[in-house]
């Protein structure tokens, strides 16, 4: 069996989803997903440029070794445009692998361990009152879990995901700018009022809902130190990214002070970002993605290393990621023995099934990946036509007094 052909397509409604179409000489193709976040057109063309004249010919049923040859050869090694570029190829190799058997991915890599996969959706407000109506808008449709950003009153910019006051807070999506966005950022009146909003979110909702936050990369060891101490009481399900993460071993200061559940890892591209964290049981989620992960092959090779270390999963599902490396994350979280919980946002628009058909799908607060050979998700190219690329940026933030901080 040879690879005969690749293309890869960019656009979609509202974002540029990199979709990877690899064809065989037996008919049979498979789907992966490139999408780096604001980054779009880089993988797409090194996929085209480098990895593609290389790819024909292969074998696809090989992906183990065209993992390995990608990697490998490339020299300089990792970084979110690479590895997104060879995550893509590896989502499709394992497609057209689950095409050849008549088995779902989640078959190859071991079964089920579950059925439906626990997902956590967004809630936002620009204060208190206006996130509570967003809450309950989402334990209506079952949700169990959901994670919490509130307007900080006194913040000179709403922060991040979070609504405008005239915004629509159930489908808030952070929207991109043609050119950065800025935002102005304070530590102390975000660490002075966000412990009193998961004291009136626990009143509000009862013990039993499992409330996450996102930190956003914004504070200093110390300061998280000491926020993850305070919110000790409301239980959270986690918090995430307290930190910059590029130095594990700042993580010591938050694990010395607190038993908060930390999940780090959607900016990571590799084990080599998170290998220390895990073995030091530093963390407890990691948010790695397929998309900018290296795909399925080498997810589930952090997935077996946090599992020894009692670290779950706790995979990155912005609405960045197309359904295709969504339906990557939920094979691999429909086996892995050490699931957590799905970020979920992607799916569900009617633009967006139409791109991609497929019958994964939510329900009662769980995702339930589908039993259809491969990953489970087609791509329709006469929708693809309709979408052009679309520049734009992540915000950038400064402190109050103009400093350069983390977005
Ligand atoms: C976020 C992301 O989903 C999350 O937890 O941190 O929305 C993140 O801001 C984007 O993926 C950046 O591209
Ligand atoms: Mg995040």
């Amino acid at each position: 069996m040879k690879i005969t052909d690749a293309k890869v397509f960019v656009g979609g409604p509202g974002k540029n989803y990199v979709t990877l179409k690899i064809y065989t000489d037996q008919g049979i193709y498979g789907l992966g997903d490139a999408t780096l976040n604001n980054r779009e057109t880089l993988p797409a063309k090194y996929l085209e440029d480098y990895l593609i004249p290389c790819l024909i010919g292969m074998d696809p049923r090989r992906s183990e070794d065209i993992w390995q040859y990608f990697y490998r050869s490339t020299y300089f090694r990792r970084g979110p445009i690479t590895m997104s570029a060879i995550g893509a190829i590896d989502m499709a190799l394992w497609d057209i692998k689950g095409k050849i058997a008549g088995l779902p991915v989640y078959d190859l890599l071991g079964g089920k361990s579950r059925d439906g996969a626990l997902v956590y959706a967004h809630a936002t407000g620009s204060d208190l009152d206006q996130l509570i109506d967003s809450m309950s808008y989402y334990r209506e449709q079952g949700y169990t879990a959901i994670r919490v950003q509130c307007g900080i009153p006194g913040m000179p910019t709403p922060g991040y995901g979070i609504a405008g006051k005239d915004e629509d807070a159930r489908h808030y999506i952070t929207k991109y700018g043609a050119l950065p966005d800025l935002e102005i950022w304070d530590t102390g009146k975000y660490l002075r009022y966000m412990p009193k909003v998961f004291e009136r979110l626990r009143a509000e909702f009862g013990d039993e809902l499992k409330i996450l936050h996102d930190v956003h990369h914004r504070l200093l060891p110390r300061e998280a130190a000491a926020f993850a101490k305070e919110v000790e009481p409301f239980d959270l399900y986690w918090l995430e990214d307290p930190t910059p993460a590029d130095d594990q071993t700042s993580l010591r200061l938050i694990r010395q002070h607190s038993t908060v559940p930390i999940a780090i890892g959607e900016v990571f591209n590799s084990l080599w970002d998170c290998r220390q964290m895990i073995e030091e049981e530093l963390i407890d989620f990691i948010r790695i993605a397929a998309t900018y992960g290296g795909g399925i092959t080498h997810v589930r090779r952090i997935v077996d290393l946090a599992a020894i270390h009692h670290v779950r999963t706790g995979f990155h599902g912005a609405p960045s990621h197309s359904p295709i490396s969504m339906a990557a994350q939920a094979h691999l979280n429909a086996w892995a023995p050490n699931f957590g919980i799905q970020e979920y946002l992607v799916l569900g628009t009617e633009a967006c099934d139409a791109l991609f058909p497929s019958d994964h799908h939510y329900a009662e607060g769980e995702f339930h990946v589908s039993d259809a050979p491969g990953l489970g998700v087609d791509f329709d190219e006469k929708e693809a036509a309709k979408y052009a690329y679309s520049r734009g940026y992540h915000p950038v933030v400064r402190l109050t007094d103009g400093t350069m901080w983390n977005y």
